[in-house]
């Protein structure tokens, strides 16, 4: 977790799931602090998600693993978390805001799932297309 906590500083994110360093294990790390303000690193052990709310937000959400793409993504606007902490104890804490966002959007990365898969299909084919590309020219450069 302290590796992984170090790698998401490293990329300038907010949140970062073990699947991501290719480490198949339900974890994640987050630090929502804006710049200059006090770290506040926040550690997911075996996370699950309830009562997640009716009503439903827009974000602009972004991936590290699907860099420099950006799109609206609907999701609860609130729900609970409960998870173990960094040293294992059980927590439930209730999320609403960047906090909400951020939580469902790690939660999907541990299971294969990407903001990508929450948008219209032709935005999301026209996101991979232009991946594919630059990993075609990637590849030749
Ligand atoms: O750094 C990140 N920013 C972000 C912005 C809006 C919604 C979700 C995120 S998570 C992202 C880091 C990341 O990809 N975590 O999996
Ligand atoms: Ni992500």
């Amino acid at each position: 977790m302290d590796d992984m906590l170090e790698t998401m500083y490293e990329a300038d994110g907010i949140g970062l799931a073990a699947i991501q360093i290719d480490i198949p294990k339900r974890i994640i790390v987050m630090d929502l602090a804006g710049e200059g303000e006090e770290p506040q690193p926040r550690f997911f052990v075996n996370p699950e998600i309830l009562d997640p709310s009716e009503e439903t937000g827009l974000y602009q959400e972004g991936c590290l693993s699907v860099p420099e793409f950006y799109e609206e993504v609907e999701r609860p606007q609130r729900c609970r978390v409960r998870f173990l902490d960094y040293h294992g104890n059980e927590q439930t804490i209730d999320a609403e805001g960047l906090f909400a966002v951020c939580i469902q959007h790690e939660m999907d990365h541990l299971d294969g799932v990407l903001f990508i898969d929450r948008i219209s299909r032709l935005k999301r084919d026209r996101i991979i297309r232009k991946l594919k590309k630059d990993q075609r020219l990637a590849a030749i450069a």
